[in-house]
């Protein structure tokens, strides 16, 4: 579909500095266009396309792992379906996004490569555990909430392969947040230990879904630039305070408390005043250093290596089939 990275490198300048070429750039930009991945682009609008896709892919898959956890302990048959449906869809994501990053010219081995060796990101989100059933239903109705009020604006991202692969990605992510939330309805409507189980959840995810969206816009390096060329349509806070304002009404729907003395609805802007988020805890998780970062990695190298046997395979039979067609052609 799209042109291999060794033909669009050849049809592109060797000078990227070329003011026809960059205009063409700017005006598909201000027009509220698409770029696609034949068009020409500077350097740094591709480097950080790579950079945020590679990080949403990788999240996708890392993100798995959390609510895999607990797909062999699910209270019911039907729940059991469902989650591993949900998890499945995660891969799925994965895939699409990897398939987006590849337009760009890097490939997917190298950007596993680059998750594996720690060289790349993957959400803050993922680096805390899971303890009990309950977090299924925090992590749909908080962590794949935050997700939509991120994603939704990237489907009119300026990039077009990004932006498509988005559209599905969203739909499956409001059926995920609607079954979170129905879990923790279930569990806040049953015994007083359902409930506590589903607070007890909440409490925990509550803070950390609000650092998905990034540091705040005054320490975000990367948020003026993106939003110049239509990578984000919305700056970390604007989103942060949006997905709180919307998660303040659910929760009372839910019966369940926001973990945060501070917040309250401010009367002119109509927005929920929220308490200070710990940035310290933020960037201690990006470093490496959160509850569960050890884990996920080793858990995604073993796996990437026991899958080993399965590339190959796959990649032999490919061979075989495209030399069986050649002499058929022939
Ligand atoms: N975690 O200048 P900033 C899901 C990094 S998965 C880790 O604001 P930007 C799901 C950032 O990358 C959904 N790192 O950056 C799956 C940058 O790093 P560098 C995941 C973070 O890119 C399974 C540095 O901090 N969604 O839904 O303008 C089950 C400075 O930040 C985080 C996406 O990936 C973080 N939370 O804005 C359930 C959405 N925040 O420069 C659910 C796509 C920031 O050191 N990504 N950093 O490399 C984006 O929209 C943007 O990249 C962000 C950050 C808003 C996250």
């Amino acid at each position: 579909m799209y042109g291999l990275p060794e033909e669009r490198n050849r049809s592109q300048p060797a000078e990227p500095e070329d003011t026809a070429l960059r205009d063409s750039f700017e005006a598909t930009i201000a027009a509220d266009e698409r770029i696609e991945p034949r068009d020409w682009m500077p350097d740094e609008y591709r480097t950080t396309l790579v950079r945020q896709i590679a990080q949403h892919a990788h999240s996708e898959i890392i993100g798995m792992q959390p609510e895999g956890n607990w797909i062999t302990r699910a209270p019911s048959l039907q729940r059991k379906a469902i989650l591993m449906a949900k998890v499945q869809d995660e891969a799925g994501h994965g895939m699409y996004l990897y398939s987006a990053a590849e337009t760009l010219g890097v490939s997917r081995d190298q950007l596993v490569e680059l998750l594996l060796a720690g060289k790349q990101k993957y959400s803050s989100i993922f680096n805390y555990p899971t303890l009990s059933w309950a977090d299924m239903g925090a992590i749909g109705w908080l962590v794949d909430g935050a997700a939509i009020m991120n994603q939704i604006p990237l489907t009119r991202c300026s990039y077009g392969p990004y932006a498509r692969a988005m559209v599905r990605v969203c739909k499956e992510e409001s059926f995920h947040q609607r079954q979170g939330f129905e879990i923790l309805h279930t569990l806040s409507h049953g015994t007083g230990a359902q409930h506590e189980m589903a607070q007890d959840a909440v409490n925990r995810w509550w803070w950390p879904s609000l650092m998905m969206f990034g540091p705040p816009d005054d320490e975000s390096p990367h948020t003026a630039q993106s939003m110049a060329w239509k990578i984000k349509r919305f700056t970390n806070d604007e989103l942060r305070q949006r997905f709180v304002d919307i998660c303040v009404p659910q929760a009372a729907v839910l019966e369940l408390t926001l973990p945060d003395p501070d917040l309250r609805l401010d009367e002119p802007t109509g927005n929920y005043r929220y308490g200070e988020i710990d940035w310290e805890e933020f960037k201690r998780v990006l470093k490496g250093d959160g509850p569960c970062n050890r884990q996920r990695l080793e858990h995604r190298t073993r796996a990437h290596e026991e899958g080993r046997w399965v590339r190959e395979a796959a990649a032999a039979y490919a061979a075989k089939r495209a030399r069986a067609e050649e002499r058929l052609a022939a």
